[in-house]
């Protein structure tokens, strides 16, 4: 029946130059040239050229973006008015029409992003229809509750929106990043500005028409391109915003995070990483190598939660370090359009050298550089899969993300050292552990400080899953239920009555 039902299935035709339709600001559901009519060029990954140019916001544009959303927020409009049934009618209407593009806005994904289009649609754009479906189930479902006051009062809770929301999202996710936001925020029912990642704003550009068709009111969702440093900061500082949402890097969070706690406003920041990936000797190798491969290497390594400190437990390390060699070898690097392809291009020229400078500092430290430590080609922006055995904890390898196709392998002994060693990080926002005992799957896993522990799998991303990190990781938890907290203000109304009874 499986062979049936695939065969039933049209067969896909892949656009390689899928047409990019929108690219102003979305303001109010109205596409807009930015008020100084500047553009920003988009380039192409996979060949540095350019694809087409977007509008460049500026803080007067983002100052149109936040009033459109205010007065979406305002008291007695139809968002406010709405039930909260019907926000979630929206969102699922949103996911339908991204299934009816899928293949569109994977293409376009990929184009412009660089990640494998198998990725773009298998993955990417079937999680962002999840996210939202998940997300369309709770506007009905936040309640507040009645509390048992002391004295002659009724007393309730209830849980109101944030109110205007300022999102700034990266490019190595571009969909997924912005359902991310646009779910929990629609959901809890607030107003929101969202700026797209200045590399990838092509997708984003698009859903806005999505949404507009889905029929959401005119500024409950306004989406601008623009840079970081004006257009991105100048959200953050606007006094009509009341909590930013931000992921990106640990960098940057710290800026926003001090800016935004001027005004007091709620923030979460989802940052860097720098995950531990354990594997002991118990554990069913096959798996371990391919999953520590995936866990690494994944969306061309630019992942916050990447892997990126394989420990392997002495006993297997030189078997481990031996498949892991083969492995990365296999690793397909080419056109992201094409079927075999395993790994794109990093996003810019600019990321492609921070990756190859952290290269050749893993050389010079004395880590042992097994495969590739190259750029691959010299069109686009490509770099050779690469691994590294015999890291030491102090190297920079081991302690700054790289964001990009390297692999450390580090050595240890027992399971006490290992869990301290993997702690002993500014980051905290993901870890594995690959083991087929039980008991110690659980204890390291409780040991380890980071918001996410993957036993005997990685990346693992369902919708009702908080992502999120500690320390230097992050502020806060996404996706789940968890996040609507985020997005949520609870408020106490407490009534005098004449008379309470049990
Ligand atoms: O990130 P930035 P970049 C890490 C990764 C990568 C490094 C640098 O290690 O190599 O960060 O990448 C906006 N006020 N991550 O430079 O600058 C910017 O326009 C407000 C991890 O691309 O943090 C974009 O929309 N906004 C990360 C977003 O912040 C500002 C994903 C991210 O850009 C701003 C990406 C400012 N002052 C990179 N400056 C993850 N957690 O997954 C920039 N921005």
């Amino acid at each position: 029946t499986r062979a049936a039902s695939a065969s039933a299935q049209p067969k896909l035709v892949i656009d390689r130059k899928p047409p990019v339709k929108f690219q102003k600001l979305f303001i109010n559901n109205e596409f807009v040239d930015a008020s100084s009519g500047s553009t920003f060029e988009v380039i192409n990954p996979a060949t540095g050229d350019v694809i087409t140019e977007v509008a460049d916001a500026s803080e007067k544009d983002v100052d149109r973006a936040v009033k459109a959303a205010k007065d979406a927020f305002r008291l007695g409009s139809e968002w406010r008015r709405m039930d909260p049934a019907a926000r979630g009618q929206l969102l699922y209407k949103l996911a339908d029409l991204m299934e009816r593009d899928r293949a569109y806005l994977a293409a376009l994904e990929t184009l412009n992003n660089g990640k494998p289009f198998k990725d773009s649609y298998n993955v990417d754009i079937p999680h962002c229809i999840s996210v939202l479906r998940y997300y369309a189930g709770w506007p009905d479902k936040m309640n507040g509750k009645v509390l048992p006051v002391a004295g002659d009062f009724f007393s309730y809770t209830r849980r109101e929106p944030v109110g205007v929301v300022g999102q700034i999202i990266p490019w190595n996710f571009p969909m997924i990043l912005l359902c991310w936001k646009i779910g929990p925020s629609v959901a809890t029912g607030c107003t929101t500005v969202i700026k797209l990642d200045e590399h990838t704003p092509l997708t984003g550009l698009y859903t806005a028409k999505l949404i507009e068709e889905a029929g959401f009111p005119p500024g409950v969702v306004n989406i601008i391109s623009g840079d970081g440093p004006h257009c991105g900061a100048s959200l953050v500082k606007h006094p009509d915003v009341h909590k930013i949402s931000f992921t990106g890097s640990t960098q940057v969070g710290k800026l926003i995070g001090i800016e935004a706690a001027k005004l007091v406003k709620r923030t979460t920041l989802e940052l860097g990483g720098k995950s531990p990936n354990i594997v002991f000797a118990d554990c069913d190798l096959d798996t371990a190598v391919e999953m520590s491969h995936f866990a690494l290497f994944f969306n061309q390594g630019q992942c916050c939660c990447a892997g990126s400190r394989t420990y392997v437990e002495e006993k297997i390390y030189d078997e481990f370090v031996q498949r892991s060699i083969e492995r990365t070898k296999r690793r397909k690097v080419g056109d992201p359009f094409d079927e075999s392809t395993e790994q794109g291009p990093q996003i810019s020229h600019e990321q492609m050298d921070k990756i190859i400078d952290l290269i050749e500092s893993g050389k010079k430290n004395g880590a042992k550089l097994l495969v590739g430590g190259k750029r691959e080609g010299d069109k686009g922006f490509f770099v050779q899969p690469t691994l590294f055995a015999d890291v030491e904890d102090d190297h920079r390898i081991a302690r700054e993300e790289i964001f990009g196709p390297v692999m450390q392998i580090l050595k240890f002994k027992t399971v006490e050292e290992v869990i301290e060693r993997a702690n002993d990080s500014d980051y905290g926002l993901a870890a594995s552990v690959f083991s087929k005992d039980l008991d110690k799957s659980i204890v390291v896993s409780n040991g380890l400080r980071a918001g996410s522990v993957w036993v005997n799998t990685y990346d693992n991303f369902d919708p009702v899953a908080p992502f999120g990190g500690f320390k230097q990781s992050g502020l806060g938890r996404e996706k789940s239920e968890y996040s609507l907290d985020s997005y949520s203000e609870t408020k106490c109304v407490t009534i005098k009555i004449s008379q309470r009874n049990s």
